[in-house]
């Protein structure tokens, strides 16, 4: 039976995707591109029409579409045998041969396997894996981590599986505990072609399903939409789903769902996870969710829950692997911008951010600094060594770092300019570490430097080519991170289009760059206009000129639209051309477009078709490595574009190239919330928006709404007006404000982390996943939480002086106190309160119940850590809080000592008590204990009477206690201790 409502967590299946200048590519007549690029002459600009791929309706747009549902014949189970987890059969063709989008595979096997109480696993793959059926690529768990069977036993699992064969092969899933059927494809038949699998399942009437890879969608992904899944380089496209109202970028769904507050509701979650790198398009529809690969095997997992805690945890401790450890200093703030053009821009950067008192941790540089766009190099004009040296030098003594871009493809040398050798190539191509054609010779694309080679990941050598390289760059350029872009992996024109070229490079990109003349973005966040009309206008004009300036041969290209609709051709795949046509982002559909052609090859004999999206995964690991060679000590800090099931374990990542609109930063808290769940807790968007120039009030709003993000950085493209935090007057103060904040809580913060690494908890947390049993919350992603305890309730749209927000669990005995005031909130059950939001502030609420461990803000992190800390003890309704906080050296992988302390509060008691050896010495400068009653007259500490040193505020029931340094010298967790007051 279908329970409704229903809890449905379905993890998924990551791919991606990110960015680039898409308004430009193909739009301007190459002849006019001004070049940029530094070269001892005039650049060969690769023609735009060269990323032009064929022209192919999406199979989900396509009328005539075959429905394999109706056509094929399913599979009939035969020779079935028990063993002792589980059971396997043999799957054979139950009819005559579809061969709707592929080959169908006549024999199949099929494992059913209860890996854990918790786990149950349903692998199908083909009974005979040759030559004759390559293409069901079995995904090595080298490459994307399985699931393994846990020893302990499945002893009382809650998951139940039944097959059956009638009217074909199907199998069911579900609870026994609740008689829930969690998935079931009786009733559907399933597919397994060379090309193409399919196979569906029902749904309870308005599911709440989440996850399914990256994109820019609300947290609930409702049932009328397609995930397609395919890494690509695109700027972050908003999905269809939603309509953005143009004024004040406020979002409205189409259809919006809200169930009623119900009285008695229990939330049950269990999650889907798909094993399985190949393209995917999922269906979620009304009725139910169809799943379509274009390769690979069924090799799925259903994760029991029964909560969205116990799902996620599991999820990330068997599939995913727990997220790596940050060091401290990356929880600061970080300022970036693609467009400093020297040293002493980027020094000056710095400089501002100490005139102006706001807090910055660390500086990066983008593809600027490179000589000819040439990984590991440094453009020595720009950015000479000696200034380099002692700048850098500089930020390091002021306890800042330095973060800089790497990219993904290798600039491939001009054969007729000896002086063009570049020795990252040299060094590659003779360790056979780069993608070749079907034929051998290499696979040569476009990028930023001109035509490039990729590496190849799955060769022998390249992650070891890759730690060199990064190492020996290390001697020049101190980094203390590194940033990993376009690892999708980005091309900028069709297959091996450099081959036949390479005597023409370096080459320019087939695109007009921004701030390059006709494409100067003149674009403004929503409502600009209104707050700036003057300039509004003259940006508005400009634009029009530039547009009309602008003979755009694609604008002008006929109406009448053919596409190519590949065929299938029995017994053989077509990588390229793929019968099933996803609806790939990029131009056409093509699946070469913007990125490596699927049919590039790997040293193993792998074609990138198999393995695509794949390639960011994979780079982030080789750079984990890097990192760890050259500081074998430190955890490594990565923030990478592309990631996959399990990147988490090595990187952290950033929501790609967004844009300065209200919508995206209205979007970027899903976002984050979703990489919550998959795994890749270390997250954050730019802030203030990349492409299109920000203005005052937006990056007000959206420096205070990232500060509460786990990876905190304001970056913005080439070629718009600045945006770093000290632009606007404004913005400075709401920036430092927001940033006192961050800094009170980083090592709350920073526990929040450990956790996630140690046990597969989240950090950034919906409201749902606190309050799993109140349905109204099912699609809350305007707030969100960071850990349990506190709650961010921002201001997401323009003009806006107040925000309605929730106040989960208000009526059931949650109680919220305001951050400012310290006092209680007096909210009512499931209702939406009007909150007082005037520019520069953004509500901020701590949940009754907890103690969070805080910190005197500083410059950076370093001083920070040095300062004194204080306690904030929330009482829940009960008169009772806990909390607790991890600290150690902020740095090591494996710190030799750390310190647990545990705190806790009741019965007029706040006692602390720490374990471990790790030595802090700052004293405990203050306690506030908010929700006090009755009046006090009496505070002692271990007994002894503290006479003067607090006060008691009957109007807001906070305690505030002051002058504990006194009392325990040794520090604030030196000693277990016991507050009272009475
Ligand atoms: O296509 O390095 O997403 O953050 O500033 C542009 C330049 C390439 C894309 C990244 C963006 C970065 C930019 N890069």
């Amino acid at each position: 039976m279908w329970r409704t409502p229903f809890f449905f967590v379905t993890v998924f299946l990551l791919a991606v995707l990110s960015l680039v200048i898409a308004q430009s590519r193909g739009d301007y007549p190459t002849s006019s591109a001004v070049v940029t690029q530094k070269s001892w002459r005039p650049l060969f600009t690769v023609p735009a029409t060269a990323d032009h791929g064929r022209n192919m309706l999406a199979n989900i747009d396509d009328p005539m579409a075959v429905d394999p549902q109706v056509s094929c014949p399913g599979y009939k189970a035969g020779n079935v045998q028990r063993n002792a987890n589980g059971f396997t059969a043999t799957l054979t063709l139950a009819g005559k041969a579809c061969n709707v989008y592929g080959t169908d595979i006549q024999s199949l096997n099929l494992s059913i396997e209860h890996q854990a109480k918790d786990r149950l696993h349903v692998e199908i793959i083909p009974t005979v894996l040759d030559a004759s059926n390559i293409s069901q690529f079995i995904l090595s768990p080298h490459l994307v981590d399985a699931p393994e069977v846990d020893h302990s036993g499945w002893h009382g699992s809650d998951l139940v599986i039944d097959w059956g064969n009638e009217p074909s092969f199907y199998f069911t899933v579900s609870r026994a505990s609740t008689q829930d059927t969690l998935f079931s494809t009786k009733g559907s038949k399933l597919v397994f072609e060379n090309q193409f699998l399919e196979f569906k399942s029902p749904l309870p009437e308005n599911y709440n399903l989440y996850g399914l890879g990256e994109a820019i969608h609300g947290l609930r992904l409702g049932n009328n939409l397609t995930r397609t899944i395919y890494a690509a380089d695109v700027g972050d496209p908003i999905d269809r789903y939603y309509e953005v109202d143009g004024s004040n970028g406020k979002l409205t769904p189409f259809s919006g769902n809200s169930p009623d507050r119900l009285k008695s509701y229990t939330s049950i979650s269990h999650g889907v996870y798909l094993r399985n790198a190949h393209g995917q398009e999922v269906l979620l529809r009304p009725e139910g969710i169809t799943w379509r690969t274009i390769g690979g095997s069924i090799d799925l997992y259903f994760y029991a829950g029964p909560s969205q805690v116990e799902v996620t945890k599991s999820f990330q401790l068997t599939a995913t692997g727990l997220p790596a450890m940050q060091q401290y200093w990356t929880f600061g703030f970080h300022q970036c911008r693609w467009g400093y053009r020297n040293w002493s821009e980027v020094e000056n950067v710095v400089l501002n951010y100490e005139k102006f008192g706001i807090p910055l941790e660390a500086i990066w540089i983008d593809i600027d600094y490179m000589e000819l766009y040439r990984d590991f190099t440094v453009d020595h004009v720009a950015f000479p060594a000696d200034v380099g040296r002692s700048f850098l030098q500089r930020l390091h003594d002021g306890g800042r770092y330095l973060v800089p871009i790497i990219d993904s493809a290798i600039y491939s040398p001009n054969p007729e300019n000896a002086s063009d050798a570049y020795d990252v190539y040299t060094r590659g191509e003779a360790q056979g570490v780069f993608m070749t054609n079907p034929d051998g010779s290499l696979y040569v694309g476009a990028v930023w430097p001109g035509y490039t080679v990729f590496p190849d990941w799955l060769s022998k050598n390249a992650a070891q080519w890759w730690v060199d390289s990064i190492t020996a760059w290390h001697k020049e350029i101190p980094f203390d991170g590194i940033w990993i872009d376009m690892n999708e992996v980005s091309s900028f024109c069709i297959g091996s289009c450099g081959s036949k070229n390479l005597t023409l490079n370096p080459v320019h990109p087939p695109f007009v760059l921004p701030g390059e003349p006709g494409n100067i973005p003149y674009d403004y966040p929503e409502g600009f206009s209104v707050t700036n009309a003057t300039e509004a206008a003259s940006a508005s004009a400009a634009s029009s000129s530039q547009a009309a300036a602008a003979t755009s041969p694609a604008a002008a290209s006929s109406t009448t639209v053919s596409y190519y609709r590949p065929e299938v051709t029995l017994g053989a795949r077509d990588t390229n051309y793929p019968p099933y046509v996803i609806n790939n982002v990029q131009d056409g559909h093509d699946l070469a477009s913007h990125a490596v052609s699927p049919n590039a090859t790997h040293a193993d004999g792998t074609q990138e078709y198999d393995v695509h999206n794949l390639f960011g995964h994979l780079i982030l690991n080789a750079t984990y490595h890097g990192l760890t060679s050259v500081f074998p000590e430190k955890r490594p800090f990565i923030i990478g574009r592309s990631t996959f099931v399990g990147s988490g374990k090595w990187a952290g990542h950033w929501g790609g190239d967004n844009f300065s609109k209200w919508a995206y930063m209205f979007f970027s808290i899903p976002q984050a919330l979703s990489f919550s769940l998959f795994g890749i807790p270390m997250f954050g968007v730019d802030t203030c928006g990349f492409s299109g120039n920000a203005d005052e009030e937006l990056c007000n709003r959206w420096m205070q709404l990232s500060a509460f993000f786990t990876f905190y950085r304001n970056h913005n493209v080439i070629g718009t007006i600045p945006q770093e935090a000290y632009v606007w007057a404004s913005v400075a103060k709401a920036a430092k404000d927001a940033m006192y904040i961050r800094f009170q809580l980083l090592p709350y913060i920073y526990t929040l982390m450990y956790q996630a690494h140690t046990t597969g908890s989240t950090v950034m947390r919906a409201l749902a996943w606190e309050f799993p049993d109140d349905p109204s919350l099912a699609s809350a992603d305007r707030q969100f939480l960071l850990g349990a305890s506190i709650m961010v309730t921002p201001v997401l749209s323009q003009g806006a002086t107040t925000v309605d927000g929730v106040f989960p669990g208000a009526g059931d005995g949650t109680v919220w106190y305001d951050w400012y005031t310290g006092a209680l909130v007096e909210a009512t059950a499931g209702q939406n309160m009007t909150i007082d939001a005037p520019l520069g502030h953004i509500p901020i609420y701590i949940r009754g119940g907890s103690v969070l461990p805080l910190q005197e803000p500083a410059m950076t992190t370093t001083q920070a850590r040095k300062n004194p800390w204080g306690i904030l003890a929330a009482l829940g309704s009960d008169g009772k809080a806990i909390g607790s906080l991890y600290v150690d050296d902020g740095e090591s992988v494996v710190p030799d000592t750390m310190l647990w302390v545990e705190a806790s509060a009741s019965n007029s008691t706040l006692s602390a008590s720490a374990q471990g050896q790790f030595r802090d010495t700052n004293v405990l400068a203050n306690i506030t204990i908010l929700g006090v009653l009755p009046e006090v007259t009496k505070v002692s500490l271990n007994g002894v009477d503290l006479p003067n040193d607090w006060a008691y505020d009957g109007s807001s029931k906070a305690l505030e206690i002051k002058g504990l340094d006194k009392a325990m010298a040794g520090g604030a967790w030196s000693q277990d201790w016991v507050l009272t007051w009475g």
